[in-house]
């Protein structure tokens, strides 16, 4: 191997930015040194001096030491430190770009043959390709590729090879350097570098695929699924261990139930973002440092980058849905509240737990019952003696207004029931040979969840899915269900591996295994050799849940023909919200559970889930009756708003705490203000469904020009307008809330807030939130009922929220709830709300959809109005009309409040008011 010698300039430039680098980390308390020259036998190192914050680690498996260091042929630096790496990639490592660029249709290509470095874990590649594309104006692809071998690429149904030409009007541009091999993407209008691989060498072995990326801000979102606790990422070198696990949040920094690859970068106060998608479903790690940069480290697959670009984040979120999969449009029953525990123990006890909530008058759509109500806990069939009358539950619940929602696990018993029957759903698949199979494809793979011995169904198998479907049909038909919620579908297994344990070879053993929790591939899952339709398990187990989502999504449409339904699912992937929602998982009764579900939802409105929530009142350990209090409030504001509980643990449903208790009232109060904004809740979603809006929204989407909102997660907004501000701490009364730079309102008062742009203290005793209107915004409203059937019938209305200039604006997405398609069938009505100069247009610019109920607009409520209203005046068509109304005016409050207006839903018209 040839050494290339330094030229007397470059030693000089060297020794220059040595000194200065040590010069400036010196001064602000880091330390950097320069070294070159570690010798390995083929390979010098060149360690140039690299600020420490910019070090990519080279042994991320180990505790690193000088050997070892040496032996990679690394750099070899110290520090006090021990979070930041001691042996770090030289400047000659990875690949280099070989011959020259070769133009495509839709962008280019590049050979990159590796440099002389040493292998970290054998099996290098020499000769990668790299193929880039130009796809959008906003979104640009590369991928890097075996060009001798395929290797495995996630058999995504979104996400599919280009086969466009090279876009035009690029608002990036593209470089690529040869020597290291680096990719650098940036702003076209203003020449920022987004993404800049050259901080680290990329890394293309069989089982190790690294690439280094520096991206030019700290504002860092995304990335699952984790408990990060602060949306924000803390730069301060954190590895995320990614790989589907069946556990439950917790303090720990490991890999939980799915895998989600996307990050959001904030650039700066104009709004410009961008996003990064890595489609990869191998265990990986992403590595985030202060340079800041991150790290995306797989140990299988291909490296397929996607980089969107937006002018705000909610554009990013946008660009990226809109490739990956739109967020399924949940039925307007699941926005309603639901009761859950694992547990009842039997239908009389769930039924009288759902009796004695109705009896406090609490808004509650949906019971569900988990694992308890099956036989031995066997999909597909009842507990014919503690669950005796279940066939008849759902009518029980329809008769008020209620639904019925059934837990489901993937794993499928091998015994027969305890009669000593055939377990039916496990002998129809067998002899359809719908199961995962160890590493021969013959022999079925038995693992071991309740209530023993299990087979694990391969839902990528498309025999399987028609089993599934079936299975849920048939299920239906003896037990009449409304929704579906699937678990364990990490996937979980009871017993490492199969009850014959793994065999040793390299995809049980990889060389190198991310930091996933036990260090173990087959820890709590199936082995790795197991064989699915879509691949090895070691590559497709992170798709588990994706697959499980997609085939009960065809369940759905099988047993509920043209109905959404209801679906969460514990495990996604990436582009899973096109098919389920999902929730937070196994979180505890504690304060810290409660703050860290906010960053959890507004990580997972990235990704695409925005029908999300954690379980309300914590699912293990008993709760405590402030903690729950808390929890009911801001849970009323989860989208997903389901009070959810494990085995053993304390009665936690709000009827609990007894009639009248101030967690009863307080809870009524924040639900019925939850149903009152339905209909601007699903507004949100029918623009999550259709353009990849998020639904619970960060701050800083919509303030991203203030530098406060961008680590805001203890606070939360629902689309633009309203803001939420829950006490999360114990013993509590005045929070420090954020107040965004814009008119707000009080939500209970209607009373205008003086605070704007600033930290205030929130007073909220133990029956209040903090819940706040924007002005400049028009909230469509329905009268609340206990439940969502019954709230559909109720008059609608309006709250105008004026802003500084008395103008706002809204709108209002209406069909009939349920059925699907109605987007696309244009089943529909949508309406359009502007005010200004005391005039109120609504505009209905879609009527397509007449809802049988008679709805009318009945109400207005204006907040911030000056001066009492004395007259209202309605036109239709230019042609005034008697619409006889009352009018209040509160004087102190500023508000206004018009009843009795009756303006029939489907029709536009003019409200006028005069001072
Ligand atoms: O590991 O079905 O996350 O919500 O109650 C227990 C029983 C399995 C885990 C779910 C949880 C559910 C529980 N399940």
């Amino acid at each position: 191997m040839a050494k290339r010698k330094f030229s007397g300039l470059e030693v000089t430039l060297i020794i220059f930015v040595c000194l200065v680098t040590i010069i400036a980390c010196v001064f602000i308390g880091l330390f950097a040194s320069g070294q070159s020259g570690i010798k390995t036998k083929e390979f010098t190192a060149q360690c140039p001096s690299v600020l420490v914050a910019e070090r990519i680690d080279c042994i991320p498996d180990q505790i690193a030491t000088k050997n070892l260091c040496t032996l990679r042929g690394c750099c070899w630096s110290p520090q006090s430190d021990p979070s930041v790496p001691w042996c770090y990639f030289p400047s000659n490592y990875g690949y280099k770009v070989d011959g020259s660029t070769r133009s495509t249709e839709a962008g280019f290509e590049n050979t990159l043959t590796r440099l002389s470095s040493p292998s970290l874990f054998g099996k290098d590649i020499e000769t990668v390709l790299l193929t880039a594309e130009y796809q959008t104006s906003n979104r640009f692809h590369f991928k890097i590729t075996d060009p001798n071998n395929q290797r495995f690429e996630v058999p995504h149904e979104h996400v599919k090879p280009f086969t466009g030409s090279k876009a035009s009007n690029l608002n990036y541009k593209v470089e690529v350097k040869s020597d290291p091999f680096g990719i650098v993407v940036s702003r076209a209008s203003n020449n920022r570098v987004l993404f800049d691989t050259t901080i680290g060498p990329l890394q293309y072995s069989d089982q190790f695929l690294q690439l280094s990326i520096r991206v030019p801000s700290t504002n860092i979102y995304g990335v699952g699924e984790h408990v990060h606790k602060q949306y924000r990422h803390d730069v301060n070198w954190k590895t995320w261990p990614m790989f589907s696990r069946d556990i439950g949040p917790s303090e720990a920094m490991h890999n939980l139930y799915g895998v989600q690859t996307f990050f959001l970068c904030l650039e700066d106060s104009s709004g410009a973002s961008f996003g990064v998608f890595l489609m990869n479903s191998n265990a990986m790690e992403f590595v985030v440092q202060p340079a800041p940069a991150v790290t995306y480290r797989t140990i299988g697959g291909i490296l397929d980058f996607y980089i969107f670009l937006g002018n705000t984040p909610e554009e990013v979120v946008q660009e990226y849905l809109q490739f990956v999969g739109l967020p399924c449009f949940p039925s307007y029953w699941n926005l309603g509240f639901q009761l859950s525990r694992w547990n009842y123990g039997s239908l009389d006890e769930v039924k009288s737990v759902v009796e004695r909530n109705r009896a406090i008058g609490l808004p509650y759509d949906a019971q569900v019952t988990d694992i308890d109500y099956m036989e031995e806990k066997k999909d597909f069939t009842y507990d014919k003696e503690k669950f005796q009358d279940l066939p008849n539950f759902a009518a029980y619940m329809h008769a008020y207004g209620q639904k019925y929602i059934i837990i489901l696990d993937p794993a499928i018993s091998t015994q027969s029931l305890v009669d000593g029957s055939p377990y039916g759903s496990y002998v129809r698949g067998e002899s359809k040979k719908v199961w995962v199979t160890e590493a021969d494809r013959e022999t079925t793979l038995i693992g071991e969840v309740w209530p023993g011995e299990a087979v694990f169904p391969d839902f990528s198998n498309p025999d399987c899915e028609s089993w599934w479907v079936e299975e849920c049909k048939l299920f239906h038909d003896a037990v009449p269900y409304d929704g579906i919620w699937i678990d364990m579908n990490e996937v979980s297994n009871f017993v490492q591996g199969s009850s014959k344990g793994c065999l040793a070879n390299d995809l049980n053993y990889p060389p190198f295994t991310p930091n996933i929790l036990d260090k173990l591939m087959y820890s709590k899952t199936i082995c790795m050799d197991a064989v699915h339709k879509w691949g090895q398990h070691y590559d497709v187990h992170s798709l588990y849940g994706h697959s499980m989502s997609m085939a009960t999504r065809k369940a759905i449409e099988t047993v509920f023909p043209g109905k959404r339904s209801f679906l969460i699912s514990r495990s996604t992937f990436v582009g899973s919200g096109n098919y389920t929602a999902h929730w937070l998982g196994d979180n505890a009764a504690t304060w810290e559970h409660l703050r860290w579900a906010i960053p959890g939802m507004l990580e997972f409105n990235l990704f695409g889930f925005p029908y999300i929530g954690a379980d309300i009142c914590g699912f293990s350990d008993n709760t405590t009756e402030e903690l729950c209090r808390r929890w009911m409030q801001v849970g009323a504001f989860y989208p997903f708003s389901r009070n959810h509980n494990a085995e053993g643990f304390m009665s936690q449903d709000p009827a609990a705490f007894g009639n009248n208790s101030l967690l009863v009232n307080s809870s009524k109060h924040y639900l019925n203000i939850r149903y009152t904004l339905l209909p601007y809740l699903y507004t949100l979603f029918y623009k999550a469904h259709t353009r990849g809006d998020t639904v619970v929204r960060p701050l800083l989407h919509e303030f991203y020009s203030d530098e406060n909102t961008w680590g805001i997660d203890r606070q939360f907004l629902w689309g633009p307008g309203l803001l939420i501000s829950p006490v999360l701490d114990p013993g509590v009364d005045t929070i420090q809330a954020y107040i965004p730079d814009a008119v707000w309102y009080d939500y209970d008062t209607g009373a205008k807030i003086s605070a704007r742009k600033q930290w205030t203290d929130m007073f909220l005793p133990g029956d209040k939130m903090g819940l706040h209107l924007r002005g400049g915004y028009v909230y469509p409203i329905q009268q609340p009922a206990q439940t969502t059937n019954a709230s559909r019938l109720n008059p609608m209305g309006l709250i105008i929220a004026m802003d500084d200039s008395n103008t706002a604006s809204g709108d209002l997405f209406w069909d009939d709830g349920e059925s699907t398609g109605t987007v696309e069938r244009e089943a529909y009505t949508y309406y359009e709300f502007t005010v200004s100069s005391n005039t109120l247009q609504i505009t209905a610019k879609t009527i397509g959809y007449s809802d049988p109920n008679n709805l009318k607009f009945d109400e207005i409520k204006i907040l911030g109005v000056q001066q009492r209203i004395t007259a209202v005046a309605v036109t239709q068509n230019n042609v005034e009309e008697n619409h006889p109304v009352n009018i209040i005016y509160d004087s102190v409050q500023k508000v206004a409040h018009i009843t009795g207006l009756q303006l029939e839903l489907g029709k536009s018209y003019t409200v006028q008011w005069t001072q």
